[in-house]
């Protein structure tokens, strides 16, 4: 007969196991991607408050789409606030007003309105903003992303998932062998689950260990999600390379990156391909990398090898005793295609128009 601790233990296994497999039936989700017609990016998105959480929903479905421009194009936003006048929610000056409008992290566009100003640029519920964000046409390729900023209620909104990714085409000018790969791009945001019933089995889901984390000892306010979704499955074969574009668009969590035994060969930090200002070394390997929120990694990422299980997870941030907690988690798992599971739609594979100008460099003199 099986002893006391070896039956509880299996039968501990064989739960979370079965809350696993009910929350991965599919791979990872990915957000709908906007793209330009004739150098106009186009677009309606809503402020909506979803199931007790801030969202933006867009073409009917609670969803911040990615979008896609080239240097030179214009974003065309028309973004309505369609929050209720009346909050339920607490902001750091309370109560919300649930105003809102959109910043654009990282662009090098003009602060002034209809651009990229979050300061006078503000609607409050029933009102309606007119962005027209002009890419520069010298704009640096790489991963950006959009985001609420209305004083005293952007960190609300954001921890809800008022956010997005923003990709400026052009990666292929500084290393071109992304052009040919399976591009992903992952958002992670942090969610709360401070007065979530579902708060231990999340915590269990993405595997956040008892013991806590460097100097803090508080309980663990967030886990974080990927696409919305909490540890999706990213298809990759095994030695398969794909170009992962990972922002984390967490209000407060600090991520430090590593996919289980593999690298990340690094391509880009921050919007900014690391062949710009190197023009001889555009990539670097790593085994981790801390990605403070708002920050942004995008990097080549080898598939496991045959029969191994690897996770794209954060380590433990220490972020010292009085800091936020910020656990080791896991954010996804690695399987190889063909394990039962639909193909994800929105897959793009050459849907955009690579630009074959050649690359612009600005060696920095350190001298
Ligand atoms: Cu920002």
């Amino acid at each position: 007969m099986m002893n006391l601790t070896r039956r509880v233990l299996l039968i501990a296994a064989e739960i979370s196991l079965a809350v696993l497999s009910c929350a991965q039936i599919a791979e990872g989700p990915e957000p709908p991607q906007v793209r330009a017609t004739n150098h106009v990016v186009s677009l309606v998105l809503h402020a909506v408050n979803e199931n007790g959480r801030d969202a933006f929903r867009f073409e009917g479905a609670v969803v911040a789409p990615v979008i896609r421009a080239s240097p030179g194009d214009v974003l065309k936003i028309t973004y309505i606030n369609d929050l209720p006048p009346k909050s339920s929610e607490t902001c750091a000056v309370n109560p919300c007003m649930d105003m809102t409008n959109l910043h654009f992290h990282g662009l090098n566009v003009s602060p002034d309105a209809p651009q990229d100003d979050v300061l006078t640029m503000m609607a409050m519920p029933g009102q309606v903003l007119h962005y027209s964000v002009e890419i520069p046409r010298n704009h640096p390729p790489g991963l950006f992303w959009y985001h609420t900023h209305p004083h005293g209620e952007s960190h609300r909104q954001v921890l809800d998932g008022m956010s997005g990714a923003i990709i400026i085409e052009g990666m292929e000018r500084y290393v071109p062998e992304v052009r040919r790969l399976r591009e992903r791009i992952l958002v992670v945001r942090g969610r709360s689950i401070e007065h979530d019933p579902q708060a231990a089995d999340l915590s269990r889901q993405v595997e956040i260990p008892s013991k806590g984390c460097g100097g803090e000892a508080e309980k663990v306010e967030e886990i974080f999600t990927v696409n919305s979704a909490v540890r999706p499955r990213i298809e990759i074969a095994p030695k398969e390379r794909q170009f992962w574009r990972i922002v984390n668009a967490s209000a407060d969590r600090y991520l430090d990156l590593q996919v289980d035994g593999q690298t990340f060969e690094i391509v880009a930090l921050d919007g900014m391909p690391l062949a710009y200002h190197e023009p001889k070394s555009p990539k670097r390997t790593t085994n981790h990398l801390l990605v403070a929120p708002a920050g942004r990694l995008e990097a080549i990422v080898t598939g496991p090898p045959v029969g191994t299980h690897a996770a794209l997870r954060t380590r433990c941030v220490d972020t010292g005793p009085v800091g936020d907690p910020n656990p080791e988690m896991v954010l996804a798992d690695l399987v190889s295609p063909g394990s039962g599971l639909p193909r994800a739609d929105g897959m793009r594979h050459q849907a955009y128009t690579p630009d074959d100008r050649p690359p612009v460099y600005k060696p920095i003199d350190v001298d």
